[in-house]
């Protein structure tokens, strides 16, 4: 029947191969023998696309007719990483799109690396959100991502003589075949100017806003497959325009130049993601950035509503609207806006609405990463959205007064304004109140969040109060980024419904002690670790050993993730050879990828540190044989995906109670690499489910680390009292890593002796101590192949379908709505 199939949308070669054909030729206008490997990746994205349409269509029919409750996810980051591999393999056509390729002589895999990702994130943050609207299409939850289309995404990170060096993502130069701009789905948003009370038909006192400038919010839809379903969902990210009026104005007025810079303007909103782990940013452009997306997407679900179900009383059974941290937290107030001034509804109905729509995910609990907005600022920005919040904090501050009579303070605490020389909304307090339920990212953080940045909260609403443990998608870090790993697993279980259904990874268990799964998981391993080390050298002239222990530490640099510490135990192991004490040393690549914010010196000043010591290292002969030190440039998911598959051992040392949930840590528990961690975050019920004896803990607990922290911490004691530390701080600063210098690395070795904020020196003895057991473990390679299948067989629970579950049960109350398949 395969001749009859339709050429765009069959999953048979016959009709891929066609496709890609026409695609090559109609779109890119080339021939196979002419085209250029960006044509060849269109054309191959084209066909891909072609093949989602139809079931999109198919969604958002159904889903339109049958009213179905919809999830949407507000976030201002989603950090998607390359469509055409992970679609690929959400459409099962993988295998035929590769043989295709062969008999047309390309290589599928090439082409696949030819896809610009979209960074359109900094981190954890983005990429949970991107992982979630996997999952929500997997498990056929009806939803829809509302977001930025950032012209720019995460700056692209270069390493010029040791420093980070940032440059701009231009990921939309060669244009972006996944995406569909939707013109006619475009609303107005409004900034500055004032507000006025009037009366209006019926005589009733109302307040509207005058803005002064209006800009124009553009829709441009990417579709999202799940795995092995046929719910297709949307992501729905703004862009933003001048609007025609404010064109012709200045036209009238013959102002031609001032036309054409106010466009420039209106369009700088959805330019460039800001780099936010940058703790002294109080730009109004992000402000601006964070309410105009809100505000397109609140218009947008407010039409979808009227448009299909009607009145809008019935709102929050229709939607429920997830603030991924407080980045869209103004959506709460932009929703009373709406209904309130545009739709006249009173302050109760209003306010019934909106508390019953949204639900609010705190991400961190660092006091430096809470946003607050100065009142002024907010004022001249947002004049109408103040008002709207100051009569929210009025209501909410009286039932805080009923609730813990005359307690002063408490009400201090717990109000959106923080008082003081100048005050500021606080956006965190805004979403607790503004939302039916809160959560955090893992259990550790759940109850962190609980008992100290939302304690007063809690005490008056403690049911509101919920943890979701982080997941990721094991299709994208599995399936696509270790296809040896995923078809072995395949074999071994005799199945492929583990992809899907991530719990039945269990069933290796039961081989775990056959030889032959042993020898062959060392095998996958190994290759894993020489693809990457031929990247490495190419991309780094660093050559790395696939035989020596890959110890990979991949995240955002920050102080309270404690790269540092791991560079201290790297000199020591220099010092230990050094001095002829190999023999408990295993052969180790040291392995770190990660980018600083910007103007985080401090952050910057580790990578530079990282790569000064790897220099002379790499570079002296005595050691060459036992350690290698090597950093990737510009972590990314795409290189993401070439690290976790290699890595033998993964690196969580956070200080406990700092990393919220941390997610790479589950990309490569998933990937059979053991994790040397802290009892931080996501880490401690990693470790319950792969079992203790499977995971290297080392280190304070949360509690022990607040408690030393209050009764005075000082770590010049242990540098004073700890010969090994002193002598590996003192090579730091020695000039030995730095030519001469010894000032260079101050900041960073001074900062740990004199403050140490993030307590590394309290935990340094301990994580040597750790990482000897870890050399010693690594010796005995059956032992350590045991523990890594063990590692994947039992890490089911850190799929994001698992995570999606949760949230569609306990705080969305939604249940999936399967699109049937084609008879
Ligand atoms: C922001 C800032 C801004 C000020 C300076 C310090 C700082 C540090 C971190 C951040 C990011 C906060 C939000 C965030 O990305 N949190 C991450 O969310 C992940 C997904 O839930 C979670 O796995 C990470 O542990 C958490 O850090």
């Amino acid at each position: 029947d395969s001749e009859r199939e339709r050429t765009r949308t069959g999953m048979s070669k016959a009709a891929l191969k066609q496709d890609f054909l026409d695609n090559l030729f109609y779109i890119q206008g080339r021939f196979l023998e002419v085209a250029t490997p960006h044509d060849l990746y269109m054309a191959a994205a084209f066909t891909t696309r072609d093949r989602l349409l139809e079931r999109w269509v198919k969604s958002a029919q159904l889903f339109k007719s049958s009213h179905a409750r919809t999830v949407c996810y507000l976030s201002a980051e989603y950090l998607l990483g390359p469509h055409l591999a992970s679609n690929l393999v959400n459409l099962g056509i993988t295998e035929n799109a590769r043989e295709v390729s062969e008999e047309l002589k390309l290589d599928l895999d090439s082409i696949i690396e030819e896809e610009e990702e979209p960074g359109l994130g900094n981190g954890g943050l983005g990429r949970l959100a991107a992982c979630f609207m996997e999952s929500l299409s997997t498990c056929e939850v009806p939803a829809i991502g509302y977001g930025i289309r950032y012209e720019f995404g995460i700056f692209d990170q270069a390493i010029e003589d040791g420093w980070q060096v940032e440059k701009t993502d231009n990921w939309l130069r060669n244009g972006n075949p996944w995406e569909i701009p939707r013109p006619k789905i475009c609303f107005p948003v409004g900034y500055g100017g004032h507000t006025e009370s009037y009366r209006d038909e019926r005589g009733q006192m109302r307040q509207r806003w005058q803005p002064e400038l209006e800009i124009n919010g553009v829709a441009y839809d990417t579709p999202i497959l799940g795995y092995g379903t046929e719910n297709v969902n949307l992501l729905r990210l703004w862009k933003a325009e001048a609007s025609e009026s404010f064109d012709f104005q200045a036209f009238n007025t013959g102002d031609y130049y001032g036309a054409v810079y106010a466009k420039i303007e209106a369009e700088t909103i959805s330019k460039v993601l800001y780099p936010n782990d940058e703790p002294e940013i109080g730009k109004e452009l992000r402000l601006k950035q964070q309410y105009f997306f809100v505000s397109c997407s609140m218009q947008d679900m407010i039409r979808l509503h009227q448009n299909t179900v009607g009145p809008l009383e019935s709102f929050a059974d229709k939607f429920v609207a997830q603030l991924n941290d407080t980045h869209p937290a103004l959506a709460v107030v932009e929703l009373m806006r709406l209904l309130l001034d545009a739709h006249g509804m009173s302050w109760d109905q209003a306010w019934g609405i909106t508390h019953r729509t949204f639900c609010y995910t705190n991400h961190t609990l660092l006091p430096e990463a809470l946003e607050t907005w100065s009142v002024n600022l907010f004022e001249r920005l947002l004049p109408r959205h103040l008002e709207i919040i100051y009569e929210i904090n009025r209501r909410f501050l009286d039932e805080v007064r009923v609730h813990f009579l005359g307690d002063e303070a408490r009400i201090w605490r717990m109000s959106l304004i923080a008082e003081g020389d100048e005050r500021r909304v606080r956006m965190a307090n805004l979403a607790v109140v503004g939302s039916q339920a809160v959560n955090g990212v893992a259990e550790l953080h759940s109850k962190l969040v609980k008992a100290t940045l939302f304690k007063d909260f809690a005490e008056l609403w403690p049911g509101r109060f919920h943890n979701v443990t982080n997941g990721v998608t094991p299709r994208r870090f599995m399936v696509v980024a270790n296809p040896r790993l995923a078809q072995l697993i395949t074999k071994t279980c005799g199945h492929e419904d583990w992809i899907r259904d991530l719990e039945r990874l269990r069933e290796l268990e039961a081989h775990v002690d056959e030889a032959g799964l042993q020898e062959q998981w060392l095998t996958v391993k190994r290759a894993a670790k020489q693809d990457l080390a031929a990247w490495m050298k190419q991309a780094t002239g660093v050559q790395l050993d696939p035989e020596s222990l890959f110890d990979v530490q991949a995240k955002r640099f920050h102080e309270y993730k404690r790269q540092h510490l791991k560079v201290l135990h790297i000199i020591r192991c220099y010092q230990r050879i050094k001095q002829g004490l190999s023999q408990d040393l295993v052969p180790r690549a040291f392995i770190f990828g990660g980018k600083a914010a910007p103007g985080y010196f401090m952050a910057k000043l580790m990578i530079k540190l990282i790569n000064a010591v790897g220099a002379v290292i790499n570079n002296d002969p005595h050691v060459n044989g036992w350690i290698r030190v090597a950093f990737m440039p510009d972590f990314n998911v795409k290189n993401g995906q070439r690290l976790y598959p290699a890595a033998d051992l993964s690196e969580q040392i956070s200080l406990a109670g700092k990393e919220a949930s941390g997610t790479g840590n589950m990309k490569f528990s998933m990937n059979g690499a053991l994790t040397i961690g802290t009892l931080d975050g996501a880490n401690v019920e990693i470790r319950e489910a792969v079992g203790e004896d499977n995971f290297f803990l080392f280190g304070m607990t949360a509690e022990e680390a607040l408690q030393r922290q209050m009764t005075g911490y000082r770590p010049w004691e242990h540098y004073q009292s700890d010969a090994k530390l002193k002598s590996d701080i003192d090579l730091i600063n020695s000039g030995l890593f730095s030519h001469g210098d010894t000032q260079i690395f101050r900041p960073l070795t001074d900062n740990l002796v004199n403050h140490d904020p993030f307590m590394v020196l309290a935990d340094y003895r301990a994580y040597l101590d750790c990482q000897k057991t870890v050399s010693e473990t690594y010796k005995d390679t059956q032992r350590w192949t045991r523990m890594s299948i063990l590692n994947v067989a039992r890490i089911g629970h850190f799929s994001s379908d698992r995570a999606i579950r949760d949230y569609a049960e306990h705080i969305w109350k939604i249940t999936p709505k399967p699109i049937e398949p084609a008879a």
